[in-house]
């Protein structure tokens, strides 16, 4: 039952930042954290629908996508705690996953720098005529970036197999878009390039999980071209680190109550039964605590460490 799907990993993601959230103040996550808390269910809706060979990259927002792609739990944290078994072996940090057996490419902590490798990758896959895809997760605040254009442009014009997938938060740290630029309709700018784009504006997961499906299901066909899908959402915490931020004004708390109510993990739990939804917390809750043990018991690389992997041998 898909629900059931969405629900275990939604919940999954959510408990996992929750607990980055508590553990936070006591220094032992080595790398600033940007929390996807509020805009889980793109990612979920998303991989969901993917095949495993599909391909996947994701900003420094990123740990929701990593792990919807399925990307190693233990890893992460590890890697968070600046750990040598962490999936960069702690040098790369939160912003910085990676899990390639699983098709997570990667995520960047420069806005915007995924999109011209994202691309690159989708011209191989029909160069090889293979039938995956791949998804490139975007903030609002990329598609201010000259890479956004050109990336965009080159996969129309050369109708490359990639879903592009914004997460329109309204927000690039604390920069509303209707400040950044003069027409908030980001579809109608990807379309003058000549690629279908399309808005989700009520953050459903279902809706979300559908349009992927769709798309693959085209791609599969033989119908290949890049699609543009902008899903509105928004960031429940400060734009990095574990708190909230309703304080600082640039924002309201009236302006999250909606995103609040609408909460997808909330509407998934009253989908299933309690007996369900209890025995996937119970699992998920031992899975989260073992992955937190396994960092802790980790240890920090060799001083050696600092100068490898620098460059590709
Ligand atoms: C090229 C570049 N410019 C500026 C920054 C600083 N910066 C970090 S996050 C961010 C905001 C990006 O907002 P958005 O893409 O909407 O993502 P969100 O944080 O809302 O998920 C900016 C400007 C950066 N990391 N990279
Ligand atoms: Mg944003």
């Amino acid at each position: 039952m898909l629900a059931e799907k969405f629900y275990r990993s939604l919940y999954r993601i959510r408990r996992i930042e929750e607990e980055i959230a508590r553990i936070y103040h006591t220094d032992k996550i080595k790398s600033p954290v940007h929390l996807s808390i509020g805009q889980e269910a793109i990612s979920v809706g998303v991989c969901e629908a993917l095949r495993p060979d599909d391909i996947v990259f994701g900003t420094y927002r990123g740990h929701a996508t990593y792990l919807a792609k399925g990307g190693n739990l233990e890893k992460m944290i590890a890697e968070l705690y600046g750990k040598s078994t962490g999936c960069s072996k702690g040098k790369g940090g939160s912003m910085h996953l990676i899990d390639v057996a699983k098709g997570v490419m990667g995520t960047s902590a420069i806005v915007g720098t995924t999109i011209p490798v994202s691309v690159g990758y989708s011209y191989a896959l029909k160069y090889r005529k293979s039938n995956s895809i791949v998804v490139c997760f975007i903030g609002d605040g990329a598609v201010d970036e000259g890479a956004f254009h050109e990336g965009v442009n080159f996969a129309a014009l050369k109708r490359l197999p990639i879903l592009f997938v914004c997460e329109n938060n309204h927000y690039a740290i604390h920069s509303h878009h209707v400040s950044r630029r003069n027409s908030d309709n980001i579809c109608e700018r990807v379309q003058t390039y000549g690629m279908q784009a399309e808005c989700i504006d009520d953050g459903d997961i279902f809706r979300i999980y559908d349009f992927t499906n769709n798309y693959i299901k085209r791609i599969m066909m033989g119908h290949i071209a890049p699609v543009f899908l902008e899903c509105i959402t928004y960031r429940w915490k400060e734009h990095v680190g574990p708190n909230d931020d309703f304080h600082l004004g640039y924002r309201t708390k009236d302006e999250a109550e909606y995103w609040i109510q609408n909460d997808q993990l909330k509407k998934l739990k009253s989908l299933l039964g309690a007996d369900i939804s209890s025995k996937i917390e119970s699992a998920v809750d031992l899975e989260t605590k073992n992955a937190f043990e396994f960092a802790e018991k980790s240890d920090f690389p060799e001083v050696k460490e600092l100068y490898t992997d620098l460059f590709k041998d």
